[in-house]
């Protein structure tokens, strides 16, 4: 008989995962190891590394309470060795498996050590896919090579017609593929988001949050009030909490921002979805019912599981594809530190600080805040792609590199050039003026296009154009602001360089800790 080690990552924290197709409770053990190569090789956000851990814990339990054997390796063992690899061969001196099975990761460099393992333990490794996504990395490939132009909006319309998800007969539920136009409308004046559930930390979640504590006192973020759901259970509860009070307004209102909401009707299960908590079948499967029952509308529902079925999927594909010379692009040569701004959350422009201490607070920010407040910032800034990769990676709980990397190396920052999105999303301070209500309390003025109290996001917004005007795809979607700028006279163009060059001089573009806009404010004469 056949004994088999199988070894599951942090993020494969699910039931029916295919490194435990097959398992055998009386011979087969489950490794699962808590190691500092993978907590500190970033300094992740101490609420990620608490939900993570907490919910591995948890997930062993559960493994344990249905009979299975697992060999579960503490953060705090004293003989834990501190990486994926040394852990793995400690675990094949003790059991001395016949083999070894894991799923694939979800991230190049650790696909890379995987693939090591074989030959360093003198043992077969089987490697198999991660089934939880609705495209594999090969159908993916399959539907890539066919084509000149990776488009999400084609690929999507495929995955509908494959899965029959929204779909009646050959044809799209309404009529239609997307809704959008009918969605992102700005948030009624006296609007109040409601409560979303929170999950008090049990005993084993209570010690996470000590050992995180103390662990990683340097981390960015706050640890608590912790309120991550960490096992199965809860996160469906997060779900259904989701589809019965969100889902019918997520599309309405899917772009807009509004200080101190930082959930508005967004379903925050990413963390879930990606750690597996959740899969995403269930998640669109759920979504499609309420729209089947009449609880919420086609375009709240079809622009939701848009994100799932279409962006998602999409992007995974992307980073398997390109990888890994796609993390090494820099189409727009961007090279400026990472203000240190982005850490201590200091800075003039409220719409940044607002968005960043909402991350530091809750580890989640939604994509249009990410995409059009931050991404759009180091976008127009030029910030170098590793360093804001980085902070990403770092500050949410649902980083991962194959999600994290394609949407800022692609469609935030456009280092790719364009193989993920047609045009950068370049916008000046009026999108985020009309998304928000961001600009009402800020010191700079939305309206101002120059000069000194003029909104950075402004002057930077056609800066972004004279530095980058050779280097713009030539879609369409970019022409209307290509035609005002290429009518731009000489001394408008000259203004907008002087404004932006005294910007990033400032105080606030200072990378370097304890600098920046908060210490140059304190300098200022009384
Ligand atoms: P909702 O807005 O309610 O969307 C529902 C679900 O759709 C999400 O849970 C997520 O699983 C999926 N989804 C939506 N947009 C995307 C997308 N562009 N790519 C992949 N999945 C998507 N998502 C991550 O999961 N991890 C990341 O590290 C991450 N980094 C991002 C960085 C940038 C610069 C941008 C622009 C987007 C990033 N996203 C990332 C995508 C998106 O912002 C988050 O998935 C979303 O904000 C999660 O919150 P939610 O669950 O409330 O999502
Ligand atoms: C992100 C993360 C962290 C912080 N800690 C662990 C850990 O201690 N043990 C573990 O198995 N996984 C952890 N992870 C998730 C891994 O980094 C993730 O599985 C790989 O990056 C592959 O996606
Ligand atoms: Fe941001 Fe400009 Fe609005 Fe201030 S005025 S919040 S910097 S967009």
């Amino acid at each position: 008989m056949t004994k088999t080690l199988r070894f599951l990552l942090g993020d494969q924290l699910t039931r029916s995962i295919s490194a435990l197709d097959g398992i055998d409770p009386a011979q087969d053990v489950v490794l699962m190891a808590e190691v500092d190569a993978e907590t500190r090789h970033i300094r992740h956000h101490k609420q990620k590394i608490a939900f993570i851990l907490a919910a591995m814990r948890h997930f062993a339990q559960e493994l344990r309470a249905e009979g299975l054997v697992v060999d579960y390796v503490r953060l705090d063992a004293a003989e834990n060795r501190g990486d994926f690899t040394s852990e793995l061969a400690r675990a094949v001196a003790r059991h001395k498996p016949d083999r070894i099975v894991v799923t694939e990761p979800g991230e190049w460099r650790v696909r890379e050590m995987m693939l090591g393992w074989s030959a360093m333990l003198g043992l077969p490794v089987e490697i198999r896919d991660d089934d939880r996504f609705f495209c594999s990395r090969a159908d993916f490939s399959r539907w890539a090579g066919r084509r000149e132009t990776l488009r999400m909006e084609f690929f999507y319309r495929d995955m509908r017609r494959r899965t029959g998800l929204l779909m009646e007969g050959d044809a799209p539920v309404g009529g239609k593929w997307n809704f959008d136009p009918e969605n992102r409308k700005p948030l009624p004046a006296k609007f109040r988001a409601p409560q979303r559930p929170r999950f008090a930390p049990d005993d084993t979640t209570r010690e996470i949050l000590k050992l995180t504590a103390t662990r990683y006192a340097e981390h960015f973020g706050d640890l608590e009030p912790f309120g991550w759901a960490v096992t199965r259970a809860d996160a469906r509860i997060a779900l259904d909490d989701f589809i019965a009070n969100c889902l019918p307004y997520f599309g309405d209102f899917q772009d807009a921002m509004k200080s101190g909401e930082p959930f508005l009707y967004h379903a925050v299960l990413s963390p879930y979805l990606n750690v597996g908590l959740l899969t995403p079948r269930e998640i669109c499967v759920a979504a499609e019912r309420a729209y089947l029952s009449g609880a919420a509308p086609i375009n709240a529902v079809e622009g939701f599981i848009r994100q799932i079925l279409g962006w998602r999927e999409y992007v995974r594909g992307i980073y398997w594809l390109r990888m890994p010379e796609y993390a090494e692009t820099n189409a727009l040569d961007a090279t400026r530190p990472l203000p240190w701004f982005f850490w201590s959350g200091e800075t003039s422009m409220n719409c940044l600080g607002q968005v960043i201490d909402e991350t530091r607070r809750h580890a989640y920010a939604h994509h249009i805040q990410r995409l059009m407040v931050v991404g759009n910032f180091a976008l127009l800034a030029g910030v170098a792609p590793r360093e804001i990769e980085e902070w990403y990676l770092v500050v949410y709980a649902d980083a991962f590199e194959w999600v994290e990397l394609p949407n800022v190396h692609g469609m935030a920052i456009f280092a790719d050039g364009g193989a993920l999105a047609s045009k950068p999303y370049a916008a000046s301070g009026a999108y985020i003026n009309r998304m928000s209500d961001y600009c009402r309390n800020c010191r700079h003025d939305v309206a101002a296009k120059a000069g000194p109290t003029a909104c950075p996001f402004n002057y930077l917004y056609w800066n972004f154009f004279i530095e980058n005007r050779s280097r713009l795809p030539r879609t369409p979607r970019l022409a209307m602001p290509l035609r005002t700028f290429d009518a731009m006279s000489d001394e408008r163009r000259e203004e907008i360089r002087r404004d932006a060059a005294a910007f990033f001089a400032s105080p606030e573009m200072d990378p370097r800790p304890g600098r920046g806009y908060a210490e140059s404010q304190k300098r200022l004469p009384l």
